[in-house]
């Protein structure tokens, strides 16, 4: 039996800006998790390198604060059993390219083409990371 948990969970500026915000959130609460707050922003530098600390020095680092700061973002606490995990699932892997039909980035992402950091949503990745994100964003 998996455990209650909460989990941060961002649509990405290409996600708002696709207007597929209503479906991403369709899709987490048809799965019967709970939407527990949501805002909408445009999310300051510093709050994006500490986001993205992990990937500090890497070379889409750069890239992707500067997508991530290019327009709004919804931030969502998400609540459910086993939800850090079962997020990722329904988002899919990390490349649209090849994420599996069925999940978020399977059926909505695009092709990764130049733009590779565009994969609509965020989840966080363990309950660390869920306690340390949610912190962040919903501070
Ligand atoms: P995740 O979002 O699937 O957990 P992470 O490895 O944590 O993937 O990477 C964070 C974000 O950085 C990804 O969602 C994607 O937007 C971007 N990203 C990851 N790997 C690459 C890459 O190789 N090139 C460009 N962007 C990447």
């Amino acid at each position: 039996m998996s455990e209650l948990e909460e989990t941060l969970v961002l649509v990405k500026p290409d996600g708002v800006a696709r207007q597929l915000t209503g479906e991403i959130l369709r899709r987490i609460e048809a799965k019967g998790y709970e939407i527990v707050d949501l805002k909408m922003l445009t999310a300051p530098r510093d709050l994006l390198d500490s986001h993205y600390e992990e990937h500090q020095g890497k070379p889409f680092f750069e890239p992707l604060v500067e997508f991530m700061q290019s327009g709004p973002v919804v931030a969502v606490r998400v609540a459910g059993n086993g939800v850090i995990a079962g997020f990722r699932s329904l988002a899919g892997t990390t490349d649209p390219t090849s994420a599996a039909p069925g999940t978020i980035r399977g059926d909505l992402g695009r092709d990764w083409g130049l733009k590779v950091q565009q994969n609509l949503v965020h989840g966080s990745d363990s309950t660390e990371s869920a306690t340390r994100e949610l912190g962040l964003w919903f501070a």
